[in-house]
């Protein structure tokens, strides 16, 4: 494991404590999608490309968690494709190689195109505003602008510039992201409280329980159902849980 995912492995774990999630890294090709994963230094990163040549990484750097990988752009072939990647997706990465000036148009489109489609709706975006080091490449943004990224108005959206190569910047987008998924999965989250209104006895660790899971990280502000089950049984308490 590398340095800067020792840095950042802390911010993730809390998605492994909370269930799966999984993070896509896009972009044109040559943005840099592959250097970033291999900087991140994930122990192995699983290569596929089934027999449509689609070709597909993966890495998961712990249980739970997972980021895959593919180019977007110029594959109208296989775009149908990727709604079964979409699935589930709680956070995108789009990588853009910040000195490809005459590929802005066409990094606009895919982002738009992906982040338009069915199930990646209000998932939340970091852009990375890659290749830095280049002397030409305009500042993140310059980036925003012609990404229209200000045209994203119900949608939780970051722009970060980084160097893939040195890793400079990666620890900022991706930390970003983590926080901005967090709070994606919350909105998303709600309880259901079932308690026994018969028995009386265990009112009190009900409460004690249920104050435990409430107040722990990740649970805040999460909406709470109390249901008050067994009202058939004929001592029943019409119980409002103190
Ligand atoms: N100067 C510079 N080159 C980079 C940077 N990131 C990636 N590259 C180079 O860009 C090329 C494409 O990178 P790659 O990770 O394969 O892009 P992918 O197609 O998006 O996976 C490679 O030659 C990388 O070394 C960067 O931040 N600065
Ligand atoms: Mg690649």
């Amino acid at each position: 494991m590398g340095i800067l995912w020792t840095k950042l492995s802390e911010t993730f774990s809390y998605f492994t404590e909370t269930g799966h999630c999984k993070i896509l890294l896009l972009g044109l090709d040559n943005a840099g999608k592959t250097t970033i994963l291999y900087k991140l230094k994930l122990n192995e990163v699983v290569s596929s490309i089934p027999t449509l040549g689609f070709n597909v990484e993966t890495v998961t750097p712990r249980k739970g968690l997972e980021f895959t990988v593919w180019d977007v752009g110029g594959q109208e072939r296989l775009r149908t494709l990727w709604s079964y990647y979409f699935q589930d997706t709680c956070g995108l990465i789009y990588v853009v190689d910040s000195n490809d000036r005459e590929r802005y148009e066409m990094a606009r489109e895919e982002l738009f195109r992906v982040i338009e489609s069915d199930g990646m709706r209000d998932v939340p975006v970091v852009v990375l505003a890659n290749k830095q080091d280049l002397p030409n490449s305009p500042k993140p943004d310059v980036l925003a602008e012609a990404l229209s990224l200000q045209k994203l108005k119900d949608r939780k959206w970051f722009i970060q510039g980084t160097c893939a190569n040195s890793g400079e910047g990666l620890y900022e987008g991706l930390n970003e992201m983590a926080k901005l998924v967090k709070d994606f999965k919350r909105t998303r989250q709600s309880l259901i409280y079932v308690v026994d209104s018969n028995d009386r006895e265990r009112y009190e660790m009900a409460r004690e329980e249920l104050f435990r899971v409430i107040e722990s990280d990740g649970m805040r502000d999460v909406p709470v159902v109390v249901l008050a089950n067994k009202q058939d049984l004929p001592s029943k308490y019409h119980t409002t849980l103190c």
